[in-house]
């Protein structure tokens, strides 16, 4: 018997990559793609795609995993929980956070999380590295040393009191990105504003879930995101907004963007697919959906829409914050809370494929080579993930294969720990079934099976997002012709 040409062949599917739809056999070998084309030899082991789509597994760049909020709540996953519902919802490489706690080095908590993801995860994975203490230690030593390895993205929060930075800390994160070649992420809220918003209308008694929308007015969105990217541009360091909400800044990014300013931005589902309605509902159930920046109004959903359309935001991320609706997460102050009191997030990991494949596909919203793009080819290429986010001859053979009639009703039923899911009761058309990961299958028949720890930490090298533009500010290199050089 001759040896198959390849392991594994996926025959007769319909590949879509960001640019291309178009039937074909995909063929693997090893842990990648070995060719395309029609009418392969036979695999040792075939897939029959007919009649199926045939996509590359998505890139989810944003997601809290088993993390210590600055409130010190431990989220509700771990990575084996929280990679396990990833793959399930054709998710096959994620980047999380090596969060740092003010009491930690930034290399100690990387190390940290890094062991815990080699135990547990069972898809690829990246670390954002996130900065809450940026001493001379984390600056100077630290974080370069950490970007030269590999990990070539920060994250820094402009609010939330245990783990903000100021303006002139968040100077310093970007000047050494600049310097080492990472991207900077930002939560980008104006933290004076919300914490006093949150402070009357919690003094007048208004503390139910549905006043944790007014107390992030849109104004605290439009402004952190003016006074970063205006640092951005002193600085020509590349940016990356995260979980951007509202139409006003969506228009900021825009025009940014439109005089060369070197920003990157990401939505989430929630905020394309949800409204602050989700809040109000009755008792303390709004909790669930508490996060921030908050679900927002339908105009800001059709704003969101069309900077995505437009190429002004280029990635779709989950934000993945998993607590459970008890004492252990989003109940942990009482049974109660006032909103301040409710940790922020909700899972997303599991349904940020599906429910954007029905949004984007099955109801025509800018089509399957846009989502394609969104979820998993821009994202792999933003945060330079080595072989992930298209289906390509050497590229890594990760992939989902989708029904796309399959219709589903949602229930509370996700594969990670939370115990609900946001998306409940909605009825949705287009299904991950079949799910690879490196030329392993993770997910078949409704069963995973690929073993805890089989993910994979992806290092990154420098490239074309974290490259400045090279217009560094006059004022910041030669000190306005003072010679004052400050680089
Ligand atoms: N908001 C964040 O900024 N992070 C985690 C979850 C959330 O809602
Ligand atoms: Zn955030
Ligand atoms: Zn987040």
């Amino acid at each position: 018997m001759p040896t198959p040409a390849y392991d594994i062949v996926i025959r007769g599917g319909t590949l879509a990559t960001a640019s291309d739809v178009f039937r074909a056999d995909l063929g693997i070998r090893g842990e990648t793609i070995a060719a395309i084309g029609q009418g392969l030899p036979t695999g040792a082991s075939e897939i029959d795609a007919s009649g199926k789509l045939v996509l590359p597994g998505g890139v989810d760049a944003h997601c809290h995993i088993e993390q210590l909020s600055g409130g010190g709540l431990m989220n509700a996953d771990t990575f084996e929980t929280a990679t396990r519902s990833a793959a399930f919802g054709g998710t096959t490489s994620v980047i999380s956070f090596a969060a740092q706690h003010r009491a930690k080095s930034l290399a100690t908590t990387v190390s940290d999380y890094a062991a815990l993801a080699k135990k547990g995860a069972i898809v690829d994975y990246a670390f954002h590295l996130m900065v809450a203490n940026p001493d001379e230690q984390t600056i100077a030593t630290d974080l370069r040393a950490l970007i030269s390895a590999g990990h070539r993205s920060v994250k820094v929060f402009m609010t939330y009191d245990a783990v903000q930075v100021d303006d002139q800390q968040l100077l310093d994160v970007m000047l050494a990105a600049r310097q080492a070649g990472a991207l900077v992420c930002v939560h980008a809220e104006n933290h004076g504003l919300l914490k006093w918003m949150g402070e009357r209308l919690t003094k007048r008694g208004y503390v139910a879930p549905k006043y944790h929308a007014v107390s992030h007015p849109r104004a605290a969105e439009v402004e952190a995101f003016h006074r970063l990217i205006a640092f951005s541009e002193l600085l020509d360091q590349p940016i990356c907004i995260f979980h951007v909400s509202t139409a006003e800044g969506a228009k900021v990014i825009r025009e940014a963007r439109g005089r060369g300013v070197k920003i990157y931005a990401e939505t989430c589902p929630h905020y394309l697919l949800m409204t602050a309605a989700e809040l109000d509902r009755p008792g303390i159930e709004g909790a669930k959906w508490v996060c921030s920046p908050p679900q927002r109004e339908a105009a800001d959903q059709e704003a969101l829409w069309q900077a995505l359309a437009l190429g002004d935001l280029q990635i779709l991320s989950s934000d993945h914050a998993p607590y459970r609706f008890d004492e252990s997460g989003k109940l942990s102050a009482g049974p109660n809370p006032g909103f301040k009191q409710i940790a922020n997030g909700m899972p997303g990991l599991e349904m940020r494929l599906p429910v954007l494949f029905d949004a984007m596909v099955s109801k025509g919203k800018l089509g399957l080579r846009k989502f394609v793009e969104l979820t998993a080819t821009a994202p792999a290429q933003i945060y330079d993930l080595p072989g992930k986010g298209s289906l390509a001859i050497g590229m890594d053979a990760d992939i989902a294969i989708w029904d796309a009639e399959r219709k589903v009703t949602l229930a509370d039923d996700l594969h990670d720990n939370t115990g609900y899911n946001p998306f409940a009761g909605r009825t949705i058309t287009g299904w991950p079934e079949t799910v690879l990961r490196r030329g392993e299958i993770v997910v078949e028949d409704g069963a995973l099976r690929a073993a805890a720890g089989s993910g994979r930490l992806m290092l990154r090298a420098a490239g074309e997002a974290t490259k400045p533009t090279g217009r560094l500010s006059p004022e910041f290199d030669e000190g306005r012709n003072f010679g004052a050089k400050l680089y």
